[in-house]
């Protein structure tokens, strides 16, 4: 290695510099991986000195690939709760079950780990204008760390298919915002065609290599607060499977520098109606098939093509996981639930999580004696509407007549 990173294709296994901006393999057109000096690394860390550091995605920098430390943008993302939740225990049968609670983040997702790496990405690219399509977190994400940097931001969003919450962030935070007919894949085309033609444009959607770089601080942080150890089993839900991939590679970049022991079953959720992955997994071919026409109540991962597919199928096939889906109905009642039971509020899509190991607890597939850990990617807040849809009514009454309604 000329760097102690380097992109590398998971395809072609080519090797680029890390000085150039590639989205995608520059000879075969394969994904691309930034790849660590894990050796390099290994040498050179540090445990007190991390230990000594406050819980957060920069707690771990010698993990992360920036060059220029003064370019740093960050809102200090990462350092979220993980939640033990022992109702749910007792309801599920299940030893130990905890949420990863990636709605406290700045902006209220995952997304965040992934922008303050990415944004900073492209301050040392010297680029103006930073851009992506988005089911809406990734722009919310986007816009608020493009403000914190002094850069421009462009986002392509499927037309009338975000949530409040979301659009609402996109909006405060002075993005440009074009709105297109068809779903979150169109929009994803759209704007890789805007970034080809325009070299002066940083596209920060999941092909973007350097951002699951930050993500992968979700595997660091669970580890780091379970005293260095694992769960037996990682759920979390998938899209565009940027995430799944970057989690997995977290907790394996751990266990090549001897900080852990093993690496979990990677767990990953889809949506009935946009299970690409899940079908493949369950078929056990390597190549997914396309769903045209995604549909789903958790429009985060209302995702028929993801893009990063390839890197999911993978990440659950080496670490011994599994894939399933959930029904709207199975996501809802999971929402309530965890809301309910535990005080967590989540987004549809990260229900989808809770309801999927649920469905594998119930169907035996998980043993009784497991720690598990289910990422909830994104709050409540983000989609409010569909919060107040799903939950009961105010009692709407005189003001005379409280006392007589309030039960
Ligand atoms: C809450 O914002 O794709 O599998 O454009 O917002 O890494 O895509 C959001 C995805 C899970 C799936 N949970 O993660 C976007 C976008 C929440 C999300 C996912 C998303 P990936």
């Amino acid at each position: 290695m000329r760097s102690w990173f380097e992109y590398e294709c998971i395809d072609c296994g080519k090797r680029q510099p890390p000085e150039k901006r590639f989205y995608v393999c520059p000879e075969c057109g394969g994904l691309l991986e930034i790849e660590l000096d894990l050796q390099y690394i290994s040498e050179r860390l540090d445990r007190e000195a991390l230990e000594r550091k406050p819980l957060n995605v920069w707690r771990y920098r010698q993990f992360l690939p920036i060059v220029d430390e003064s370019k740093i943008v960050t809102l200090q993302e990462g350092g979220t709760p993980l939640y033990r939740c022992r109702r749910l225990e007792e309801k599920l049968g299940i030893a130990e079950f905890y949420v990863k609670y990636e709605g406290a983040n700045p902006t209220g997702s995952f997304k965040d780990r992934g922008m303050t790496v990415g944004v900073t990405k492209a301050l040392e690219f010297g680029v103006k204008t930073v851009a992506c399509a988005s089911t809406g977190n990734t722009s919310a994400s986007l816009a608020a760390y493009a403000a914190k940097a002094g850069l421009k931001c462009l986002v392509i969003l499927p037309s009338g298919k975000v949530a409040l919450g979301k659009l609402a962030q996109a909006a405060i935070h002075g993005a440009r915002i074009v709105a297109v007919k068809g779903n979150f894949d169109r929009a994803l085309s759209l704007v890789r065609q805007i970034c080809e033609k325009r070299g002066d444009i940083y596209l920060l959607n999941s092909l973007n290599p350097f951002r699951p770089q930050g993500q992968k601080t979700i595997g660091f942080e669970i580890a780091d607060q379970l005293g260095w150890g694992v769960p037996d089993r990682l759920v979390v839900p998938m899209g565009n499977c940027a995430n799944i991939w970057a989690i997995y590679k977290g907790f394996f970049e751990l266990k090549e520098v001897g900080m852990i022991e093993n690496i979990p079953r990677m767990v990953g959720i889809q949506a009935e109606g946009a299970k690409p992955i899940v079908d493949a997994v369950r078929k056990g071919i390597d190549k997914f098939i396309p769903v045209e026409n995604p549909e789903t109540i958790a429009t985060a991962i209302r995702i028929g093509n993801p893009v990063n597919g390839s890197k999911a199928i993978r990440a659950i096939k080496r670490s011994g996981g599994t894939a399933e889906s959930v029904t709207d109905e199975e996501i809802i009642e999971a929402q309530r639930e965890l809301a309910r039971s535990e005080g967590i509020g989540v987004e549809p899509a990260s229900a989808a999580a809770i309801a999927g190991i649920k469905k594998l607890i119930e169907r035996g597939e998980v043993d009784r004696d497991e720690k598990v850990v289910c990422v909830a990617t994104g709050n409540v807040l983000k989609d409010p509407e569909e919060a107040v849809r799903v939950s009961e009514s105010p009692l709407e009454t005189e003001p005379e007549e409280v006392l007589k309604v309030v039960g």
